[in-house]
């Protein structure tokens, strides 16, 4: 698995579907049982202070509108583009809760243009792996409390169909793979992260470059 520089690896999907839980085991199987160098990082990154306002919104403490908070989602990404390619450059691996892919999704299922939203994220580093959490037909039951802005039913299912319509038409997500997160009898925790495994196993033995490519360019 050796490679001079780390991988950016993607974890993208609905909310409640699984991705925290699935990159944290990632994580710890790549640090601990593979000895590979690497760190879970979340978008929104709610601990600078553009994540901050974005919090605010969230959780409803502030009002913004829809293109607003969609260029601070953006800012939210680009103000740690530095701190991301000097840690992939010296050789971590970093695994991202969330990223461009969910900026488009949510701010097109509000009705913002699709072009418009992925415009303020052209450029930034481009993904290594992009795994898109994907929920069957019969596991349409995922449970929302409404706790956090978005966090409807029906808002998401606005969201998967965003995310399903840019993944089938566009050639920008023919690279991301779909992992099936259904979590039931036969497919549970492990299963899903054995799949993830062997995707970034693949991902990391076939890094041929150094540099870090630019996203949507
Ligand atoms: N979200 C996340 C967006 O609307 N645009 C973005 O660019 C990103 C990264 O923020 N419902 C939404 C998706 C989630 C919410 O994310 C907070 P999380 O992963 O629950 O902290």
């Amino acid at each position: 698995m050796g490679s001079k520089r780390g991988a950016l690896i993607i974890f993208e999907g609905l909310d409640r579907i699984g991705k925290t839980t699935q990159s944290k085991l990632l994580c710890d199987y790549l640090s601990q049982d593979c000895n590979i160098r690497c760190e879970r990082l979340a978008f929104p990154d709610r601990t600078t202070q553009i994540g901050g306002l974005i919090d605010a919104y969230l959780q409803r403490k502030i009002e913004c509108n829809d293109r607003t908070i969609h260029l601070l989602f953006s800012a939210n990404r680009w103000e740690c583009m530095d701190s991301m390619r000097a840690k992939l450059l010296r050789g971590d691996t970093l695994i991202v809760d969330r990223y461009a892919y969910s900026g488009v999704a949510f701010s097109q299922a509000k009705g913002l243009d699709k072009t418009w939203c992925q415009s303020c994220d052209v450029g930034l580093i481009k993904p290594d792996l992009v795994l898109y959490f994907h929920r069957g037909k019969q596991a349409n039951c995922l449970s929302y409390t409404g706790e956090e802005r978005y966090e409807t039913k029906h808002f998401q299912e606005e969201v998967e169909t965003c995310f399903e319509q840019f993944r089938s038409s566009s050639h920008q997500w023919k690279d991301i793979n779909v992992i099936n997160a259904d979590n039931n009898q036969m497919r549970n925790r492990e299963t899903i992260q054995e799949e993830i495994r062997s995707y970034v196993k693949d991902t990391l033995k076939n890094l041929k470059s150094n540099d870090l490519e630019e996203l949507w360019k």
